[in-house]
């Protein structure tokens, strides 16, 4: 097995190689793909030395799987360049998520869709995850129909110039390089990527359209207020879920136990809900907070929390590569 890690010094593309040690994936070949500037750079995996390369070699070399998480113009680029050669693509980024020709996979909820014909596979975005891992049981069981969703999401979401910015202010000097229009420590921003003609941000209509496609179900509604907030990993969503079925709180609380990739964390007489911190390092989704929303019938309330960087990006990624690989698929 021959494999890629695309944008391999980034915070995503550090995470992935991490996680992709953690699980022992086979590899026989590691293939560290990142700028001019890093090629030659040593990286350290399963306690062997890799150098990383240039793309052209990366695509000389005809990796099995490339896992991108470089941005959307490079995925843009290349993505079809390693297709062409018979790699399949696991593209981090956004530029493929809602091409109808391309899959948008959760493992947990439809890696069955994948076929060897899948060559370029979109991981959707770190705050869609989260809410579908969490809701898909529920769905199955009592049909969503509209989700009310305020995330609180980490500077690590942004990358390592809003990690930077976030600790410079924190140490109580201005920022050298800002990420956000506006200072972030002890501060939140309600505006996470750019904002679109309809006033919602991009990152908000990715819930709302990606949602729909990898639930496959058009008809659920989704509303989305995306917040950037000064937490170093970890993002955290308020979800506020109308189901087509009344439900019964017991038995809801039963299906998210048994939920895959869920993990129930729900006991507010002992003050124990999920929060960013318990998160970071972790793959789990983790579900509190679980409550009616009594104003309205068959509507639940519930806090979401996971670590962005695994279970929201690299963590993901690598389940679908672990799946394409079981299957016999690559
Ligand atoms: C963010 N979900 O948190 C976006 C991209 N990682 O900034």
């Amino acid at each position: 097995m021959k494999l890629a890690v695309v944008g391999a010094t980034g915070l995503v593309g550090t995470e992935m190689l991490k996680v992709l040690a953690e699980r022992h994936f086979q590899l026989d070949e590691l293939l560290p793909v990142a700028s001019a500037r890093s090629v030659g750079q040593l990286v350290e995996y399963q306690g062997r030395q890799f150098p990383v390369v240039s793309m052209e070699d990366a695509l000389a070399a005809a990796p099995d799987i490339a896992i991108f998480s470089a941005g959307g113009s490079v995925s843009k680029e290349f993505a079809p360049q390693f297709a062409a050669i018979g790699t399949t693509v696991i593209d981090n980024s956004s530029a493929w998520r809602m091409d109808p020709s391309k899959k948008l996979v959760v493992p947990e909820l439809n890696a069955q869709e994948l076929t060897a014909q899948d060559k370029i596979i979109a991981n959707p975005n770190c705050s869609t995850i989260q809410m579908v891992v969490a809701l898909n049981e529920l769905h199955q069981r009592y049909k969503v129909r509209r989700i009310v969703v305020s995330t609180y999401q980490s500077v690590t979401g942004t990358g390592k110039k809003a990690v930077d910015q976030l600790m410079q202010e924190r140490a109580g000097q201005p920022a050298s390089a800002p990420a956000y229009p506006h200072p972030i420590d002890l501060n939140v921003l309600p505006h996470i990527d750019v904002f679109e003609p309809n006033g919602y941000t991009k990152e908000e209509m990715k819930m709302v359209n990606e949602t729909r496609k990898i639930m496959g179900d058009d008809s659920i509604r989704v509303t989305a207020t995306c917040v950037r907030i000064p937490v170093m990993g970890g993002h955290s969503e308020a979800i506020n879920v109308e189901f087509a079925e009344e439900f019964d709180e017991a038995e809801v609380l039963e299906i998210l136990r048994r939920t895959p990739g869920v993990e129930l964390v729900d006991d507010v007489a002992q003050n124990r809900y999920p929060m960013p911190k318990d998160s970071r390092g972790r793959d789990a989704v983790l579900v509190g907070r679980v409550r009616r929303d009594a104003t309205q019938p068959r509507t639940l309330n519930m806090w979401v929390v996971a670590d962005n960087l695994r279970k929201g990006a690299a963590t993901n990624a690598v389940q679908i590569a672990e799946y394409l690989v079981a299957m016999g698929l690559v």
